[in-house]
């Protein structure tokens, strides 16, 4: 699926785009679950608005803005499963993390027309710090995406500053990294954007008449420590390639 140019340009840009990882009916299919998560959850009591909080914009538009972003999809819908562990997911991450992975967590980033919710540029280590740095995330375009849809934008190179204080928040100030400091990357349906948790990243509002839907997997190599308390929900995910080198039992398994 990729070569080794392109895992040399991911460690030194801290991203790389891998164009059709996925088929058209594969995309459709994670459309359909999508929907389908977002129709169960406005019936549930547990549906929110998760837009972050925006304070480069006036408060007034900041209300309107909208972000449904569920964690943990593969826990709705097998057809996250499958694509967590697909061979062409596998073939990548095999190249940029190693021959053992492991999943983190994942995420549905749905963005919708005209108010979809814009990212403040951040890393993603203040989330989840690790001592060794292998976590990335690989994003998976739904939609084609492109600036005016809010499209991912990346700081290249960024990742090798290692972490940077967020100020007890976790996004930068915007008036040291406005969003446009990142460089657009346009995707197209079934293409992944994988990039290094410290790789500063953000993306505009969807200002377009289309939607922006993401689904975001976040791995590691699982012999790279957590930097908090491992008793979280998180170190209970599987296996994607390989084995676990280290073993522990696991929070619950008893
Ligand atoms: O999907 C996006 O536009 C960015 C998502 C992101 O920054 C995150 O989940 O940390």
């Amino acid at each position: 699926m990729i070569h080794s140019q392109d895992a040399a340009f991911y460690r030194d840009h801290g991203y790389l785009l891998v164009k059709g990882v996925f088929t058209q009916q594969e995309v459709e299919e994670m459309r359909t679950a999508v929907a389908l998560i977002i129709e169960r959850a406005a019936a549930s009591k547990f549906d929110k608005n998760v837009a972050w909080p925006a304070d480069h914009i006036p408060p007034e538009e900041y209300k309107k803005l909208v972000l449904k972003g569920f964690h943990d999809v593969h826990f709705h819908d097998a057809v996250f499963t499958d694509a967590m562990s697909h061979p062409h997911m596998k073939a990548v991450l095999t190249r940029l993390i190693g021959p053992n992975v492991q999943l983190h967590h994942s995420k549905m980033l749905v963005k919708p027309p005209e108010t979809g919710a814009a990212f403040p540029m951040h890393q993603d280590y203040p989330y989840f710090p690790h001592e060794r740095h292998t976590m990335l995330a690989a994003s998976i375009h739904l939609d084609d995406a492109d600036d005016e849809n809010g499209c991912i934008r990346v700081i290249p190179g960024s990742h090798k500053q290692g972490p940077i204080p967020h100020a007890g928040r976790h996004y930068l100030d915007h008036r040291e990294y406005p969003i446009d400091m990142g460089t657009p990357c346009p995707a197209s349906a079934g293409d992944v954007l994988f990039f290094h948790y410290l790789t500063i990243h953000g993306s505009h509002v969807n200002r377009s008449s289309r939607p922006r839907r993401n689904v975001l997997f976040q791995y590691r190599d699982p012999a790279d420590p957590p930097l908090y308390d491992i008793n979280v929900k998180w170190e209970h995910s599987p296996m994607v390639c390989g084995y676990n080198p280290t073993f522990r039992e696991y929070p619950g398994a008893h």
